[in-house]
């Protein structure tokens, strides 16, 4: 965890996805600890992130207040730049 303890952070993600490494590597290096969750290649299997998101793209990160930013690598970098970057 960072020295501010804002609780964890999921990030559904694949590892082959340029917009996901992009996401990661921010996290990175803000040194963000996060739980990533990969999501099966198809679509049509990503149930979890369905059901908690009501969509399939990746990145899609959960923050520390619950809420959902959806399928869009800089909407989630400048949520992570907001709330980290010190
Ligand atoms: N606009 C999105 C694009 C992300 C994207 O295209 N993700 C792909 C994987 S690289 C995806 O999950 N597409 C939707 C889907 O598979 O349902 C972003 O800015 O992050």
């Amino acid at each position: 965890m960072t020295c501010e303890d804002k609780g964890a952070l999921k990030l559904y993600q694949t590892e082959w996805c340029s917009y996901c490494v992009r996401v990661r590597a921010r996290m990175a290096e803000l040194g963000i600890d996060y739980t990533a969750i990969n999501v099966p290649n198809s679509k049509a299997e990503r149930k979890e992130l369905l059901e908690i998101s009501g969509q399939t793209g990746v990145p899609t990160l959960v923050t520390t207040d619950g809420k959902i930013i959806a399928d869009d690598d800089d909407a989630i970098i400048d949520y992570l730049n907001e709330n980290f970057d010190k």
